[in-house]
């Protein structure tokens, strides 16, 4: 006997056909379509009037005719062929078979959202940009942070640098400030740049690894190119393991230019500050994270937008004239330095706030094209080899990946101010543009005139004088590829230099060639004797000879502004604390720990056993967020842990509960301890290893010292190693 199926033309759970409503006529009386008709009269003025999926009670198909069954192609008896003739079926699946379009090479994963930057000091002296005009001046912002290496569906606690590139849609034209939270970059000149990406993807006769550069290619390119090496110190740091987009800094990397009305230009390097101060989470944890929850810095960011906690970050200039540049030890064109804020102090000259999440993944965040050639009158390049190598890439990618010239129209990447030119026609110009003559100079806008004159209102590029002859060659200032580097290691905490080394022995560990782990570490002796020392002992090696660097070594001055740990600020602000409730546990604790952590700006996720909750000491049931099998703690800042009575036998029996603990232990983190957990401590083995930072929570003196320290760092101190 054949199972009953829905018939065709029958809705197959409310067994009734969803009949098409036909649409009123809109019109007073004249024919739809005819010459005479005006537009507005004849519904959307041609607008795409797109509706949410849900809320129709008819579909239509792309071209507005109403669908009759959504649910059942079109056949030729009960159980007969499906019908050529069924065109809304046909429709459907063909345009589900080009849903996809090319992911960016580089950068491929990222989520974004919508913001608002507000100058807060004007740089009218020294730029004519309209977005730093005056204080109290908004502009609206798009921003896409990404990891570099891994493909779009990859996992976002890769140990990458991450994309922070930012649209200011101005009054004179969107400005893409297409940044990293890195301030250097791996290569001097854009022709690498190529080289250095096949370097880290994945190997291309294996099709692995993926989103990492824990491989041998990619060590051996940067042991080849001995300018990467500071890079490598910063990409080997925890600068690559953010614990949140809100949590980290910004940073334009080239030397840029500033151009005022005077036509006078000074250099200006842009940087990004979290307000929320910088966080990273430790590697143990990156690669827990990457399993419990791949999405997890995007979810964070959706989480806290949503919830209203605005992340903000402060743009800061440095700004600076030819005379320092030519003083300064390195040169300023070479995207392998940066300028240590002691030299050259931050200005901080506005806000950015992000507000809004996007309402399409695939249209706003997918769709933005951002383009570093786009700057606004006031803001031109420097001869950086590297910038100009990108200004000629990123309007080639956008066709690739976008497929259309006309992909400045899509509205995530439309100007909000008009625009005006003669660039017609296309794939998909959605533009109908106006007027009878598309070419300049044309006399048909009423005025007989002739070209339009240059005028001063327009980018006027920098007259910066060139001299020199044509030659394939890296300037003898791009020489020193160590010093910087040692600079940043001499910067860092034992904490950070401990974590370095230990990225340097995974990440070199896990190439299969000695040679190139040889030569790394032979790099390395040029930054730091101890740090090459050490990395060698971790990968059971002998030292090997120091190479030889193209340039010596110079000593600088520590910046104590590259270390996160010494900056760390004082504050739980925006970050979530993991309480792991047992039955029975005390209800007026667990009130008094969320309202004081609420107090401190953090998010309180309670996890249960079982996600149905947990029954508290007053027979109430808690509502759990999370069961602790699908909750680790690496998902969280801290945690606490409010037992029963039955001295926490419940959660000791549960061996995601005993990892919960463990592993915080492990990172690290401030743990509380409430009710009765000794079954619970016994169970992981850490009686009598219970340290400062593993408080009780339960009176109120308790819990108002357990949420103080929840503000301090995590506690180094710990003898583990993570
Ligand atoms: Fe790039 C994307 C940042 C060097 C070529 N780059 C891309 C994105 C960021 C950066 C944040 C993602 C933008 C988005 O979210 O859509 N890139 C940098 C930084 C660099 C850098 C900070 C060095 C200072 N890039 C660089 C060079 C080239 C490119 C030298 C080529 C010569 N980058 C591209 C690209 C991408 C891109 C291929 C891929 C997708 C896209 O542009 O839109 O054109």
């Amino acid at each position: 006997m054949l199972a009953e199926r829905s018939l065709p033309g029958t809705h197959p759970r409310e067994g009734a056909p969803r009949m098409a409503t036909k649409k009123k006529a809109t019109t007073t009386g004249k024919a739809r379509g005819t010459a005479s008709a005006a537009p507005e009269e004849l519904g959307n003025g041609g607008e795409l009037h797109q509706l949410a999926g849900g809320d129709s009670p008819v579909m239509t198909t792309a071209h507005g005719a109403p669908v009759q069954d959504d649910n059942n192609s079109l056949r030729a008896g009960d159980r007969g062929p499906t019908l050529m003739a069924d065109h809304a079926f046909r429709e459907k699946i063909f345009h589900f078979d080009h849903e996809r379009i090319p992911e960016r090479v580089v950068h491929a994963r990222g989520y974004g959202a919508h913001g608002v930057f507000e100058c807060t000091e004007s740089l009218a002296d020294v730029t004519r940009a309209s977005v730093f005009a005056e204080a109290g001046k908004q502009t609206e912002t798009f921003v896409r942070f990404s990891t570099v290496a891994g493909n779009l569906g990859s996992f976002d606690l890769a140990r990458d640098v991450r994309g922070f590139a930012t649209k200011f849609y101005t009054d004179e034209g969107n400005w893409d400030l297409v940044g990293n939270n890195i301030p250097v970059f791996f290569i001097q000149d854009a022709v690498k740049f190529p080289d250095l990406v096949h370097s880290v993807k994945e190997e291309p006769d294996r099709g692995f690894p993926q989103a990492g550069s824990a491989h041998d290619t990619f060590w051996d390119f940067v042991s080849l190119m001995p300018e990467a090496t500071h890079m490598t110190l910063w990409t080997m740091s925890d600068r690559a393991i953010p614990r949140s987009f809100r949590m980290m800094e910004g940073f334009g990397v080239h030397t840029f230019r500033f151009v005022n009305d005077a036509g006078e230009s000074s250099f200006v390097k842009f940087h990004w500050k979290p307000v929320l101060g910088m966080q990273s989470v430790v590697w143990n944890e990156a690669v827990k994270i990457n399993g419990a929850d791949p999405d997890f810095h995007r979810r964070d960011l959706f989480d806290a937008i949503t919830a209203g906690d605005f992340p903000q970050w402060e743009l800061g200039v440095q700004v600076f004239d030819d005379a320092f540049a030519d003083e300064f030890d390195f040169d300023v064109l070479d995207a392998t330095k940066l300028i240590p804020e002691e030299l050259v102090p931050i200005r901080t000259v506005g806000t950015m706030t992000l507000n809004r999440v996007v309402d399409n993944v695939f249209a706003e965040i997918e769709q933005v094209a951002f383009m570093t050639q786009n700057v606004p009158p006031g803001i031109d390049f420097s001869n950086d080899p590297l910038l100009q190598g990108r200004n000629f890439s990123y309007l080639d990618t956008q066709l690739k990946r976008l497929g259309s010239t006309n992909f400045s129209q899509l509205p995530v990447n439309a100007p909000r101010c008009p625009v005006a030119h003669f660039q017609r026609d296309g794939h998909m110009q959605t533009s109908t543009q106006p007027g009878r003559a598309a070419y300049e100079p044309n006399s048909f806008t009423g005025d007989d005139r002739g070209p339009r004159e240059a005028g001063s209102d327009g980018h006027v590029p920098f007259p910066a004088p060139v001299e020199g002859e044509t030659r394939r060659i890296r300037a003898e200032s791009f020489r020193d590829h160590y010093s910087q580097g040692r600079q940043f290691w001499l910067s860092q905490t034992p904490v950070e230099q401990d974590h370095i080394v230990a990225a340097y022995v995974f990440e070199l560990g896990k190439c299969e060639v000695p040679a190139i782990r040889e030569r790394m570490v032979a790099n390395l002796r040029n930054v730091d004797e101890s740090l090459a020392g050490r990395v060698a002992d971790g990968l059971g090696m002998p030292l090997p000879a120091a190479s030889t660097p193209a340039a010596p070594v110079v000593e600088t001055e520590v910046s104590p502004a590259l270390s996160i740990l010494a900056n760390a600020k004082e504050t739980f602000e925006g970050r979530k604390l993991g309480l792991l409730v047992g039955d029975g546990a005390n209800a007026a604790a667990v009130k008094r720990l969320t309202k004081a952590v609420e107090k401190a700006g953090g998010v309180v996720e309670v996890i249960a056993a079982k996600v149905g909750g947990a029954t508290l000491s007053d027979g109430a049931t808690l509502e759990a967020k999370q069961a602790v099998a699908g909750a680790p703690s690496v998902l969280y800042d801290a945690v606490a842990i409010l037992a029963g009575p039955d001295g926490g036998s419940g959660l000791a029996d549960e061996p995601a509960a005993r990892d919960f603990l463990t592993d915080a232990f492990t990172h690290y983190k401030v743990i509380g301890l409430g009710g009765e957990t000794d079954a619970l401590v016994a169970a992981t083995g850490l009686d009598g290893k219970l340290d400062d930072a593993c408080l009780p929570v339960g009176t109120a003196a308790e819990t108002t010292a357990y949420v103080d320290r929840l503000a301090g760092p995590r506690h180094w101190d710990r003898s583990v190693t993570a």
